[in-house]
């Protein structure tokens, strides 16, 4: 699906939802939902590769064999390209509330496993947003940071400069941080400040 990424991205509501008109759009409605949010919400759920949403009867339908297809989409139907590995969410939260707001749909918060996770959690992040939580944490013990559920260790280097500085000496939870003209790493208290964050479904 890595196609996928190169596409448009608009922001719906909670969900960073990938549209591309030229994707074939289906007229026969599987599910009727309340939004549009739902029906890509549905798609995350079912792991479907692209749902077809139309606006004014809120028929969704989710299309899981012909994502390759290179087709116009059909009149009155909008294309919903969900990305099913990594979610923004455009709520402010604690870091142990948005762990628990990923959990609640069935996911964690974002890890940073290879390179190409980095340049994707990046990509989803809106402009003008400085500060969004990821997994990593050294809560269990002070400076051995890893990923979480299930643990790991860390194995890439994103960290800003001279991060992590457990400032204060309580910061325990791994944020992406606007640093001078780009994102990297930082230490930040886990519960002091409600910030969005990204989710791994
Ligand atoms: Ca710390
Ligand atoms: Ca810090």
């Amino acid at each position: 699906m890595e196609y996928l990424f190169d596409s448009f991205a608009e922001n719906v509501e909670n969900f960073m939802i990938k549209k591309d008109t030229k994707f074939p759009s289906l007229s026969n409605p599987t599910y009727i939902t309340t939004s549009k949010l739902e029906c890509a919400l549905q798609c995350q759920k079912t792991k479907c590769c692209a749902a077809s949403y139309n606006g004014a009867t809120n028929a969704c339908y989710f299309n899981v064999t012909h994502c390759y297809f290179d087709v116009e989409a059909s009149p009155g139907w909008e294309v919903l390209h969900t990305i099913l590995s990594k979610v923004f969410v455009n709520e402010l939260k604690t870091w142990p509330d948005a762990e628990a707001h990923c959990i609640s749909f069935g996911g964690h918060l974002a890890k940073v496993l290879k390179p190409a996770d980095d340049e994707l959690l990046k990509s989803l992040i809106p402009e003008g947003v400085n500060y969004v939580w990821v997994d990593g944490s050294d809560e269990g013990k002070e400076g051995n940071w890893t990923w979480n559920n299930p643990m790991e260790n860390i194995l890439l280097d994103y960290w800003g400069p001279n991060r992590p500085d457990n400032a204060g000496s309580g910061q325990d939870c791994m944020i992406y941080r606007y640093f001078s003209g780009e994102y990297l790493w930082d230490d930040r208290e886990c519960t002091d400040n409600d910030y969005p964050f990204i989710c791994d479904i």
